[in-house]
């Protein structure tokens, strides 16, 4: 089965889209999937994650270092690259098995042909180190001239970031140093290059570039490496330092030591999360490709940084941290990696105080969560976020002041984490305090509606963004309650196991609105329900008087291109059509307390009204429909969202921003498409019930789970279900599928269910 994601061309229209998909990375800095040659115009970038700058009053956005593994070939004074001269032969490929990048290129010389391979990697081991193995072979002599070292000309959409750029060569290492403009961190990139055949070196005067010349003899092979590592003040107080120390130890170490224990890494992770398909390769591999974008954006060793929208791909969106976090990518984490998904969730209890801010900025009380949040917490998330493509004037957008389900699906996620782990303990370290602060803000956000007697959230912009302003969205109304119920129950469990935590965090609010309040309003609160006819939930109050014209009939409507189908004149404002999964992501989050029939009603209406103008939404239609049995009403969206990075079939202009990038949401999405949907899988924290509702092409599906604490592998096919629990674990596991009756797993030991098709009852062995 193949793990190798490949192009045997070169296509310059494809550079930016490339970027994307030959993505690297290890959590702590993303390497865009560009060619050694390739500069700022190419936008290659090493995009850091959590270190973030504001130049000159425009969006504020994460910081992207020097490229120190830049490397550009002239052979016999021409210069050599894919945008210099046309190759006779060209490949680039990934090895998503470890994160191995790699390209060969032929180009024709006089008298013969040179080929030019390059691999390289940023280590999952050693998280500041990334290495290049590069190497050349002609048919004839030739003269060749390297350019290599640090490219400092970074790409930037709103820079510069790096100030007092010095760069130096010491005692063979070279390295770069910047400052950021706003908060003055220092940024070090160091290089080292060793060369494994005769060359003439000189470095360019005072820069932090290599220019070796050397003669080839046809024939031969000619081989070097390159080192590097990166640091900032946020890693260390000396970033320049640690990076030279550091790069002398990767390069003392060598590129084979540093390759294994690289593999060793990715290896491990794979263990973890690796989900096989059976009976169909092409969704095996955009599975497993989607679980590779997320395993290179993972912050695994910090809890200070979050997983960006676009991961770190760049700096579109402002590197900015969206609900895309908690509600599409956690769950891969929590049943893959539960420790990542902690990090994730105590980024939001680090930034409780930009929440803090954000209400009281907005006259309320509580942790109103930023829309786009970076590294402080407060709201990077601008008035006027999309230009109409029109007049070219900056279009006013409520994503900022009104989509406040975002306090909510913080609350979500953190709840999810406790009741899935079992860890507790993220209510002591912070958890509990959000959560009391999130429904505090929903109390002051809040109307009581005095003739209709009940509390009501007015005035929102739901998932829909398409529809702004609206009253009673299903969505957010349902997650407040959510809120409410968490802020009572998760009182109640720090009061009994955490006391005096809960006296010292409960003390601080007791003048209110506290439990009380909570009570009240939870008891009044509206939720849309579905209609006792139509069994449709409305999306807002008043949706089903908008004009309902069909998606296609909108679309031909369209005059620009990029026009944004939102805002005041937006075409969608004043129809049905909605931009993504709204009501049918809260039948999905809340999917046991639905029948069957109204989750059917409501896909059946809402998904021909759903125009998946975010990459967000077409895996919520897959999860739904394998729920209500019809598993291949949702394939198509699967495989939709499995490969948006690997075919770069995307959005990439709103308006005339720019919004490429990978799409780590859809990529988490096509995790829970596969595993949650069509496997079926669904773990409350005490019982795992699995119903699985297979694609016609699927014969099983096989993945470990981490429940608990514990860990499984569970493999689920037309017949049967397997559970194997590892001989280490701590507890029997609650199982129930095929319609059984719940049964112990239990350490050491498989338990398989056989489906109502399949020869025999049900059976424990
Ligand atoms: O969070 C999403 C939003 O739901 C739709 N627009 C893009 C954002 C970032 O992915």
């Amino acid at each position: 089965m193949s793990w190798i994601v490949k192009d045997l061309q070169f296509s310059a229209e494809k550079i930016i889209t490339g970027g994307n998909k030959y993505m690297t990375g290890n959590g702590y800095m993303g390497f865009r999937g560009t060619l050694e040659e390739f500069g700022k115009e190419q936008l290659a970038a090493v995009t850091l994650a959590g270190v973030y700058d504001q130049a000159g009053g425009k969006w504020r956005e994460p910081v992207n270092a020097p490229n120190a593994l830049f490397t550009r070939l002239s052979c016999n004074g021409k210069r050599l690259g894919v945008l210099d001269a046309e190759p006779l032969s060209h490949s680039q490929e990934l090895d998503i098995s470890c994160a191995l990048h790699k390209r060969e290129t032929v180009y024709g010389i006089s008298g013969g042909e040179l080929a030019f391979t390059a691999e390289r990697f940023v280590s999952m081991d050693q998280l500041h180190v990334l290495v290049s193995r590069l190497s050349l072979a002609a048919t004839a002599d030739c003269r060749i001239e390297l350019e290599t070292g640090i490219d400092s000309e970074v790409w930037d959409i709103n820079g510069p970031h790096l100030y007092g750029l010095q760069e130096r060569h010491t005692k063979g290492v070279l390295l770069a140093e910047a400052v950021t403009g706003e908060l003055g961190l220092q940024v070090a990139v160091a290089e080292m290059t060793t060369c494994h055949f005769e060359a003439g070196e000189t470095s360019g005067e005072g820069g932090a570039r290599r220019f070796i010349a050397f003669d080839v003899k046809a024939g031969e092979v000619y081989e070097w490496y390159k080192y590097a590592a990166v640091y900032t003040e946020l890693d260390c107080s000396e970033p320049a330092e640690s990076a030279v120390q550091n790069v002398r130890t990767a390069e003392a170490a060598g590129y084979g030591q540093l390759l294994a224990a690289h593999r060793e890494a990715w290896a491990e992770r794979w263990k973890r999360s690796d989900c096989v398909i059976e009976g169909d390769a092409a969704a095996q591999f955009a599975l497993r490709y989607s679980i590779y974008q997320l395993l290179i954006i993972a912050p695994t060793q910090s809890e200070k940084v979050s997983i960006p929208a676009r991961g770190l791909s760049g700096q579109v969106y402002k590197g900015a941290v969206f609900w895309d976090t908690e509600m599409f990518m956690l769950p891969f984490f929590l049943h893959s990696d539960p420790a990542t998904a902690r990090n994730l969730l105590m980024y939001r209890i680090h930034t409780l105080d930009g929440a803090r801010r954000k209400a009281a900025e907005y006259g309320y009380l509580g942790a109103f969560y930023a829309w786009e949040s970076q590294d402080t917490g407060d709201d990077a998330c601008t008035l006027f976020n999309v230009n109409d493509v029109f007049t070219g004037r900056p279009m006013r957008t409520y994503f900022r002041d009104k989509q406040v389900h975002i306090s909510a699906d913080v609350v979500h996620g953190i709840w999810q984490y406790v009741a899935f782990t079992g860890d507790d303990s993220l209510l002591a370290d912070g958890g509990a305090e959000v959560i009391w602060e999130c429904a505090r803000f929903f109390y002051s956000y809040a109307c009581y509606n005095p003739v209709k007697r009940r509390y009501e959230v007015l005035d929102v912009t739901g998932p829909d963004e398409y529809h702004e302003r609206v009253n009673n969205n299903a969505y957010t109304n349902a997650l407040v309650r959510q809120t409410l119920e968490v802020a009572l129950q998760s009182a109640e469990l720090l009061r009994a196991k955490y006391p005096e935590r809960y006296e010292q965090l409960a003390g601080r609010l007791a003048g209110g609105p506290f439990l009380k309040e909570f009570r009240e309003m939870l008891a009044g609160l509206y939720v849309p329900q579905p209609d006792p006819q139509t069994l449709l939930i409305e999306q807002f109050d008043r949706y089903f008087i908008l004009e309902d014209v069909p998606l296609a009939e909108l679309k031909a409507r369209v005059i620009h291109p990029n026009e944004y189908f939102g805002g005041g004149n937006g075409l969608a404002t004043t129809t049905a059509i909605l931009k993504q999964a709204d009501v049918v992501l809260m039948l999905n989050l809340f999917k046991s307390t639905f029948s069957q029939e109204v989750k059917q009603a409501n896909w059946e209406y809402y998904e021909p009204r759903t125009e998946h103008g975010s990459s967000l939404s077409p895996c919520i239609y897959a999860l739904v429909a394998a729920d209500i049995g019809s598993p291949d009403w949702g394939y198509p969206y699967f495989m939709r969202t499995a490969t948006v990075d690997l075919t770069g079939e995307s959005k990439q202009y709103v308006g005339d921003l720019y919004i490429g990038g990978t799409h780590p949401a859809a990529n988490g999405g096509a995790w829970m498409a596969a595993v949650l949907g069509f496997a079926g899988v669904l773990f409350d924290g005490k019982v795992l019930r699995v119903q699985p509702a297979l694609p016609e092409l699927w014969t099983a599906v096989e993945v470990p789970l981490s429940l608990h604490g514990d860990s499984f592998r569970l493999r689920v096919s037309r017949e049967e279900i397997t559970v194997s629990a590892a001989a280490g674990n701590r507890e029997a596991l609650k199982v129930s599928g095929c319609g059984s009756r719940d049964q112990l797993c239990q350490p050491g030991a498989m338990l398989t269910l056989r489906t109502a098709g399949a020869a025999g009852a049900s059976a424990a062995e």
